[in-house]
């Protein structure tokens, strides 16, 4: 009997700690940063398996403007990174470097400068499940340093 109520216990601490983390993290919903450091503060994302949508919101922590120091965020499959990175310079900042109708490109924000945040929600079953992906920012010159891994499931 004390075994047993000594166990419940530890269960019940255990869930005690457990809880604020559950509470306050929506696993489908993400943030990541970009600074006037043309960095993000994040070089990996994850997504879990049961999320139906996920919503990232993208913060410019910095003080340039998006003309000079603009950040978006370009999902693309790992073997597509360079050339959608090449055809967003193209593009201009008029449709956020990135190419129009460009089917590489899974999911994007526009460009923002500092002080400004955007979302962009998109649906998880454009995702292969266990999926490996690659985020970037498209505007010129970025990307090599602005990027990361994104994982799905
Ligand atoms: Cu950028």
């Amino acid at each position: 009997m004390t075994v047993m109520r000594s166990s419940l216990g530890a269960i019940t601490v255990l869930a005690a700690l457990a809880l604020p983390r559950l509470v306050l993290a929506d696993p489908c919903k993400l943030e990541i940063s970009g600074n006037d450091q043309m960095q993000f503060d994040k070089h990996e994302l994850w997504v879990a398996a049961g999320c139906k949508e996920v919503t990232l919101t993208l913060h410019h922590s910095g003080k340039l403007g998006k003309e000079i120091m603009g950040h978006d965020w370009v999902l693309v499959s790992a073997a597509d990174f360079s050339a959608v990175a090449s055809a967003g310079v193209g593009a201009g900042i008029a449709n956020d470097y990135v190419a129009p109708g460009d089917q590489r490109v899974l999911a994007h924000t526009k460009v923002i400068g500092g002080g400004e945040s955007t979302s962009v929600t998109f649906p998880t079953s454009i995702l292969k499940p266990g999926g490996t992906y690659k985020y970037l920012c498209t505007f010129p010159g970025h990307y090599a340093t602005m990027n990361g891994t994104f994982k799905f499931g």
